[in-house]
């Protein structure tokens, strides 16, 4: 094997969703390669089995520096043994596209080139994520050896062949053991989407003249998809898909599609003129659909359309999902933030319908978030009742009540002052005399911890998953620190409270969660140890 030495880098330690830095650090020397080798070194010892002759699944959103990456894994790839790597056209892939493509072809495995909803260009974030070979991400017992695979390394292997003409589809044979296959980006996710969906009665709706979407992809890498499948395929006018082409810094915007970033959609909306808006971030998983209060609502309908099958919510989302299982006899698991927690219940087939309050929408035909898809399911929601997101929300909150959700996203602090936040509140999980507590504005403590997740399927425990505050009328408060920063530290502040009284379902959210907002923050002492007045985002 072609051999380069290297030393090892401390720092490569996958979070939430992969390895997320800045461009300029994957940019140093040997930086990326290292990270690649380690996963090539950590794997086999995790799976029992090497990557000779296996296939890889290759690409990414298109933010910079991802064709550099792609190159780079194809030549490391090929000293590495591999037999063949698949990659995007021009070295793009939605995430949910090579999750669809790694389970279409029984492939090894797959790399995505994606930072997600992080911002990109030369300044902004680069990340790598490895997903396994049901098509999602690495579970926890794979990253950490990733982590220790790198810091234990001493060489990578990389082979001096030319680098791929990626812009053009065709199958390259390298040498006699080692292939790659540069595909149409968008083919095999659609051809998933076909068995899924009826396109036929979506084209009816998509199609019609009474019907006026917009969906804005933000310069991320859903353009491609979702042009070609609403467009192209459902014969939405043209133009109705904006900001499509794929752009190395997302055209200076921010790739996640919240009311301040997406913010230009939320205007659109608010003119009356478009009957169902969505946005999506970077690599297409998380969808955010417009005139819908929250992904937890959109789950919750999706689920009452078109299927009768188990739910799940990440543990600091929203517990609207808990009256739907309720009420319509379905399990229910809370695990921690992040996909990674999703691939072994959907294995085991406990689960088929999942999201998290970031948006991640998503079911069991892929084993990721996928935003293009939760586009579908909601359009052939619309098309199946004849009635507007509008009626449709109005009527779920009738049945089901309604939580009121909010999120407050600190971000840029000192990682010294989140963690002084962090030990205050865990203080609280170990003081007896918190149990019960009353305070003045009428909350009742029910439960004080730090969420623990064991995963049903292999009894892995996960620890330290958020603080949260449960009352007893089942509102509640949970803090976390983000896993998907590049630097500094993000405090997440969660604020979830449930409203009964059907009367009350339509007062806008931030006035109804007011008096739970105020209890978090005198709890936490946002203010006091990280001099922060204000969230940089609320969503
Ligand atoms: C955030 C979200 C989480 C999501 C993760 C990856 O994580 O809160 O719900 O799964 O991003 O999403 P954190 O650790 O920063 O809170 V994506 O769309 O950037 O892959």
């Amino acid at each position: 094997m072609p051999t380069v030495a290297t030393t090892p880098f401390d720092d490569q330690k996958p979070g939430t969703s992969g390895l997320r830095k800045k461009v300029t650090v994957f940019q140093q020397d040997h930086y990326t390669e290292n990270f690649i080798q380690a996963i090539f070194n950590a794997i086999p010892a995790v799976e029992g089995e090497s990557f000779e002759g296996s296939t890889i699944v290759v690409g990414g959103d298109g933010r910079f520096f991802c064709t550099e990456a792609a190159q780079k894994i194809i030549k490391i790839a090929h000293a590495n043994k591999v037999g063949k790597v698949v990659v995007g056209q021009n070295g793009l892939f939605s995430t949910p596209a090579v999750s669809a493509v790694i389970r279409g072809r029984q492939a090894k495995g797959g790399i995505i080139l994606t930072a997600s909803h992080n911002p990109g260009g030369p300044t902004g974030d680069f990340g790598i994520k490895y997903n396994a070979r049901n098509g999602g991400p690495a579970p926890s017992s794979m990253t950490d050896k990733i982590f220790e695979a790198s810091k234990e390394l001493t060489a990578y292997h990389i082979s001096d062949i030319a680098d791929v003409d990626l812009s053009k589809v065709q199958t390259v044979k390298v040498d006699d053991t080692f292939t790659v296959e540069v595909v149409d980006s968008v083919q095999e996710y659609l051809d998933l989407m076909k068995q899924l969906f009826d396109f036929a009665t979506l084209r009816k709706l998509v199609s019609s003249s009474s019907f006026k979407m917009r969906v804005d992809c933000l310069h991320g890498v859903a353009g491609p998809y979702a042009k070609r499948i609403l467009e192209d395929e459902l014969g939405a006018p043209q133009g109705s898909v904006v900001n499509c082409s794929p752009l190395p810094d997302f055209g200076g915007g921010h790739p996640d599609p919240n009311l301040t970033y997406a913010a230009d959609l939320v205007t659109a909306m608010k003119s009356g003129e478009f009957d169902f808006g969505a946005a999506f971030d970077g690599d297409a998983v998380r969808p955010r659909m417009c005139m819908c209060a929250c992904v937890c609502v959109c789950v919750c309908a999706c689920v009452r359309a078109c299927v009768r099958a188990c739910v799940r919510a990440s543990m600091p989302t929203g517990s609207a999902l808990d009256r739907v299982a309720e009420k319509l006899g379905l399990s229910l698991y809370e695990v921690p933030t992040g996909w990674k927690f999703f691939g072994n219940l959907m294995d085991a087939d406990r689960i088929t319908i999942c999201g998290e309050e970031s948006f991640g929408t998503g079911s069991s035909h892929v084993r990721e978030k996928d935003g293009v898809w939760a586009c579908l399911c909601w359009l052939s929601i619309l098309s199946n009742t004849g009635e507007s997101v509008q009626d449709i929300c109005t009527k779920h909150w009738e049945e089901f009540g309604r939580n009121y959700f909010t999120r407050y996203d600190y971000e840029g602090l000192k990682t010294e002052d989140a963690n002084k936040v962090m030990s205050h509140l865990g203080a609280m999980t170990e003081d007896a005399s918190m149990a019960g507590k009353q305070f003045d504005s009428g909350f009742k403590l029910k439960i004080c911890d730090n969420f623990e997740y064991t995963d049903v399927t292999n009894n892995e425990v996960t620890s330290k998953q958020g603080i949260r505050f449960v009352f007893e009328d089942n509102s509640r408060i949970v803090f976390r620190l983000s896993g998907t920063g590049s630097s500094g530290a993000t405090l997440r502040m969660y604020i979830d409270s449930y409203q009964g009284d059907r009367k009350q379902c339509q007062v806008e959210a931030q006035t109804a969660l007011k008096p739970l907002v105020s209890l978090a923050l005198q709890l936490a002492k946002v203010e006091e140890f990280t001099g922060r007045k204000e969230p940089t985002v609320i969503t």
